[in-house]
């Protein structure tokens, strides 16, 4: 994107990852020229609520369209989804949501020949039996829902790339820390809410086992990467909307032990229950030497660096 002419759109943008995204985009090419668009509206003065906002169910294809046309979007950032364990308790909303909502999206990027769609994929992906290092290219089988339709999702992302020549992008991103919106029902939620646990002076009682270990990203380096894959020439790239991107892995009893460091007096109770089979069918990390050798991806918090920023970010939002 090139900072004079681009309009975005940012669907789901009141969520975790929105919040902060959006923002950023309007930092970097104007608050004119970012629009953002959910089922909530923004909370009432905060920084998001600046910005042009639209209600905007992302599975109504007329709506969808019209918000494109009055805007003049040239890119649209599609992250409005239903999460691993939201997705579990209603499969057949998280269907209809996460790819009526993608095809919209791809349909209109056609239509209307946007310069881009990026729309996010997961961990997810993966299913039981994949190897603790997930490979770019791998068998992928999830048992999820919600991991199905992002199999689905990095297909279409095929086929609509061959098919109309549809430029869509997108990074398989890990559980993702933040300390500006929580997340909205996955199974990686315990890594933010252990957070508001220790910050608060309280136990925190953890869904899954002291042992399970994921890859995770903290939210810079998750709106890093979206700008980065966003931004990349076209002709480097060698995938659509699956791209590997790694940063930290650690297992619960690492982090709490990180938080302990500020908090000596902390305690995690573990009650592992059905969200801990979720986790055990994803990786421990993941092989990103696509995102690194096409588009010179490159994260740049590690455990130490991010839990200390938390801490910080959290004390000041919370005490
Ligand atoms: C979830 O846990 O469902 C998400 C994800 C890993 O995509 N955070």
């Amino acid at each position: 994107m090139t900072k004079e002419t681009k309009k975005i759109l940012v669907t789901g943008a009141c969520g975790q990852i929105g919040s902060e995204l959006a923002l950023k985009l309007s930092e970097l090419y104007g608050k004119n020229n970012v629009v953002i668009s959910d089922v909530a509206e923004p909370k009432p003065g905060s920084a998001l609520a600046d910005l042009t906002f639209e209600y905007l169910d992302v599975t109504d294809f007329a709506t969808f369209e019209s918000v494109v046309r009055k805007h003049n979007i040239d890119t649209i950032v599609h992250l409005a989804a239903i999460l691993s364990v939201v997705g579990e308790q209603n499969p057949q909303k998280c269907w209809n949501i996460n790819i009526s909502g993608t095809l919209n999206a791809f349909n209109l990027g056609v239509k209307y020949e946007l310069s881009k769609v990026f729309v996010p994929s997961s961990i997810a992906v993966w299913g039981k039996g994949v190897p603790k290092i997930a490979p770019q290219d791998g068998i992928l089988k999830p048992t999820t829902m919600y991991g199905v339709t992002k199999v689905t999702i990095e297909l279409l992302g095929d086929y609509y790339f061959r098919k109309f020549g549809l430029d869509c992008r997108g990074v398989r991103y890990p559980g993702i820390i933040s300390a500006e919106t929580l997340p909205g029902g996955g199974t990686t939620d315990y890594a933010v809410e252990i957070f508001y646990s220790a910050v608060k002076g309280e136990d925190y009682v953890c869904f899954v086992r002291e042992d399970t270990r994921l890859p995770m990203m903290y939210m810079p380096d998750c709106i890093k990467a979206a700008i980065d894959l966003i931004n990349a020439p076209k002709e480097k790239l060698t995938h659509h909307c699956d791209y590997n991107v790694g940063s930290m892995s650690f297992d619960v009893a690492s982090l709490a032990k990180e938080i302990q460091k500020y908090y000596p007096n902390f305690k995690v109770i573990y009650k592992p229950d059905f969200r801990q089979e979720i986790a055990d069918s994803w990786p421990d990390d993941v092989d990103d030497s696509a995102a690194r050798n096409d588009w010179g991806w490159k994260p740049e918090f590690d455990l130490e660096r991010m839990v200390k920023d938390m801490i910080e970010k959290l004390k000041a939002k919370l005490l």
